[in-house]
């Protein structure tokens, strides 16, 4: 945006007081926030009209990207630094004698996603807006995103996040692009002038009201739409009689029950809850977004055989499967096609990603639910799985045996990854290994008939949220270095490269790192009131508490750590400071339990002087997308020690290569990738294969109680658990987690990869105390990190799938 200091200086004070009616020294941080967005999205807001305009007539092939999760982080720095304007504010506001972080930190954080598979979404939709491609976000607008987590007594306690409260000034609510879903009633199918007209009975309608939000590109005046809709009444919204009657609550009752539908985030991560009103989510997100594209669609007076060629759509996890009878129906019903034509529509626009191979996450509906909530809906999904189940003999000749495995509907069950793949043309993995896994074993069945349709997009992150404006004095060395290009171009950051010997520049290299630390020390004093030196090895695990991500092992590693240090006094052990940040879904019991366990280290360890003198722990409440950019960029040691084969990609390993971390991980997801750039020099891998913990579930031959009963040490970590060596909290409450191990034979091998991880933290340990070697490795880190832009995941996307 073209504008001086001066001319935004004048244009803000006149907009502050208009807005407020006090004078601005009265104002808050709210006020000058909200002013700030206003003034923001006028300027936005005709160069959005614009392009749309435009687009509608050039026919630009356009993706929509249908996930039930977009967590996008706060916008406010982002859209100031794309729009080119952040130098001007941060000047402006330098001298109006306002300050410019507070203003940040107003901004509540979107939290509408989980994990790994939310953030991929938002950084996807970055990345199109970035590299000028034409692709939109569909999504649900929920009232309450992911909880607030706070510790309590060691606890995890959840809080309803209310990001709403203070309005969101970026969206957009277009009450008159609403659209109607209809739940339940009954269908049938009647024959007039020899075509078949699908009538409805006794549905309930819910409205889907869109609200828009700008995604808008980097300096390239791009700007892409995220739509998320909001469920409100069809008809009106209280029932009258029971009103005057004084029965308040039926009166409204309705309404309530419309609304829950986009009241709130399932908080599951890599889990799936087969609750009806997760169905009615999904249905709900489909149902409206296909409408509301297709209405634009044919507005545009395009034919709608034509629609693939115009338009694709991306099935982000199976969450939105149901986009392919949702789109069948709308061309057969709608739009009167006949069966072959719209089933080869909805192959040509539909693709799907699988981001996960637990059996715990794969979604599955009865039947007799979806066909009570969604009857037409089902009787398509049937008869697609009855044309499949002819083409499995006539055209794929698959042996009669081996048929069950593909069937989309099996014991009155619909398997939504079948039904995806079947109507997909393309279905990729997260990282090589993933798609590997896919193709050879998970998904084999499929990949035997199908081997056209699989592919692997490795996934990415956007280098501008995580180092331009995450690490900005990291970002303003790399330009001193080799000039300013990489920040569209991130793979010219190899040309760092040629800095490795260069001691006064690692020299700096390490300063900006402490400089993080400390910064991040500050922070952990004012949360969590402990005191860290920041010229300790910051060690960060950063993630969604997962078992397979064995954040248990790394808690364990503090205690061998803990037991080393008190039986001997003067040991030389490398000062480190263990930083957690994890939220666990609120009914993941062990997951809850690992997180009490961690603050009872750390407890442990604020009492026993001689031990905190070396190493300390702590537990980061409320782990967001805000929480991980101060964190990541303090990061000396990323732990990425998921069991193999269970961490499909892993993006975090990403974002803190980027800002120099360098990893201790096992050759799981991404990180085998991440090896493979560095070289084995630069990164710590240890433990377990993917294929030899396939091959350890196969024959069954590991004892965890073996192992328990010959490693004094193990033995000793686990029997702490339950002997009163933790005092704040009873004998019983770890229990269950030693019973996890011992009794079920510990399934994320935490105690088989123990030895392999401590000696390698030990390793990795003296290397951190010879500095120019690690920084050498950092530095090698941040270079070879500019193939994991999204930019590059989404190109592949762009010209391999979507063909746009
Ligand atoms: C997650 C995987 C991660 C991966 C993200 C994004 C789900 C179902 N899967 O490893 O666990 O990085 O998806 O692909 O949330």
């Amino acid at each position: 945006m073209k504008i001086s200091t001066e001319q935004f200086k004048k244009e803000f004070v006149r907009k502050l007081k208009a807005k407020t009616g006090k004078s601005p020294d009265e104002t808050t941080a709210l006020d000058r926030y909200q002013t700030l967005g206003s003034m923001m999205r006028e300027y936005i807001g005709p160069l959005w009209v614009e392009q749309n305009t435009l687009l509608k007539k050039s026919g630009e092939k356009q993706v929509y990207y249908f996930s039930m999760e977009f967590l996008s982080g706060r916008f406010m720095e982002k859209n100031l630094d794309y729009l080119d304007m952040l130098d001007i504010v941060k000047e402006g506001f330098a001298e109006l004698d306002y300050n410019f972080d507070e203003v940040i930190e107003v901004e509540k954080d979107p939290g509408l996603g989980n994990g790994g598979l939310g953030r991929l979404a938002a950084g996807f939709l970055d990345s199109l807006a970035c590299t000028n491609y034409s692709g939109h976000g569909c999504g649900i607008r929920y009232n309450y995103g992911l909880f607030e987590q706070k510790i309590i007594n060691g606890y995890q306690v959840e809080f309803p996040d209310r990001w709403l409260d203070n309005r969101n000034i970026w969206e957009i609510k277009k009450a008159d692009r609403a659209v109607v879903i209809e739940f339940g009633g009954s269908v049938s199918l009647d024959e007039v002038d020899g075509k078949i007209i699908c009538n409805y009975y006794d549905t309930e309608k819910v409205l889907a009201v869109p609200y828009d939000t700008p995604v808008i590109g980097y300096k390239n005046d791009r700007i892409n739409t995220l739509r998320l809709f909001s469920a409100e009444p069809y008809e009106t919204s209280f029932d009258f009689n029971s009103f005057s009657s004084g029965d308040y609550k039926s009166a409204f009752e309705r309404k309530h029950t419309v609304e829950a539908i986009s009241q709130v985030l399932y908080p599951n991560d890599n889990f799936y809850e087969g609750k009806l009103l997760r169905l009615k989510q999904e249905y709900f997100l489909v149902s409206a977004g296909v409408q509301s594209l297709i209405r634009t669609y044919t507005k545009s007076g395009r034919k709608i055989t034509d629609l693939a060629k115009h338009i694709s759509l991306h099935i982000n996890d199976t969450h939105p499967a149901l986009i392919v009878p949702e789109l069948m129906r709308i061309l057969l019903d709608e739009h009167s096609l006949e069966w072959e034509e719209a089933w080869a529509i909805t192959q040509d626009c539909c693709s799907y990603t699988n981001h996960t191979i637990l059996s715990e996450a794969l979604e599955t509906w009865s039947i007799d639910m979806l066909r009570e909530l969604l009857p037409r809906v089902t009787m398509i999904i049937e008869e697609i799985n009855r044309r499949f189940c002819l083409d499995l003999d006539s055209v794929y000749h698959v042996p009669v045996n081996e048929r069950y495995k593909l069937w989309i509907i099996k014991d009155g069950v619909v398997h939504m990854a079948n039904l995806a793949i079947v109507a997909s043309h393309s279905v990729n993995g997260v990282a090589k290994l993933h798609t590997e896994i896919l193709k050879q074993r998970e998904l084999n069945h499929f990949y035997q008939i199908f081997p056209h349709k699989f592919n692997n997009k490795t996934n990415g992150i956007t280098h501008r949220r995580w180092l331009i404006n995450a690490n900005s004095e990291l970002a303003e060395k790399i330009d001193s270095a080799i000039g300013s290009r990489w920040r569209y171009e991130p793979v010219l950051m190899e040309r760092l490269l040629k800095y490795e010997d260069d001691k006064a520049f690692l020299a700096d290299i390490e300063q900006i790192k402490l400089n993080r630390k400390k910064e991040f020390a500050q922070y952990i004093k004012e949360h969590n009131g402990i005191t860290v030196d920041p010229y300790s090895i910051f060690d960060i695990q950063a993630k969604r508490l997962h078992e397979y991500k064995r954040q248990l092992m790394n808690a364990f590693h503090i205690m061998y750590l803990y037991n080393k240090i008190l039986d001997n006094p003067g040991i030389d052990i490398t000062p480190r400071t263990f930083i957690f940040g994890a939220k666990a879904a609120p009914g993941y019991h062990t997951a809850k339990s690992i997180i009490r366990l961690i603050s009872s280290i750390s407890n442990k360890i604020e009492k026993t002087p001689k031990v905190r003198e070396i190493i300390r722990a702590v537990f980061m409440e409320n782990y967001c997308v805000s929480l991980a950019e101060r964190m990541i960029p303090s990061a000396d040691v990323s732990e990425q020690i998921s069991t193999a084969s269970k961490e499909a990609s892993g993006t975090g390993n990403m974002k803190f290569m980027m800002n120099g971390a360098i990893t201790i991980g096992t050759l799981d997801g991404a990180n085998v990738e991440i090896k493979d750039a560095v070289g084995d020099d630069n990164i710590y891998i240890f433990g377990m294969t993917a294929d030899q913990v396939y091959d350890e579930y196969k024959n069954k031959t590991y004892s965890a109680k073996a192992v328990y009963e010959y490693n004094p040490e193990i033995k000793r970590i686990i029997d702490q658990l339950t002997n009163g060596f933790f005092d704040d909290v009873s004998r019983e409450e770890y229990a269950p987690l030693v019973d996890i191990l011992l009794k079920g034979n510990d399934e994320f091998f935490v105690l088989k990869d123990f030895d392999s991880y401590i000696k390698t933290q030990e390793l990795l340990s003296n290397d951190y105390n010879n500095r120019d070697k690690w920084n050498k490795m950092a530095l090698n880190n941040i270079a070879k990190s500019g193939i994991f832009s999204s930019d590059y995941t989404i190109r592949e996307y762009a010209q391999k799938i979507w063909k746009l």
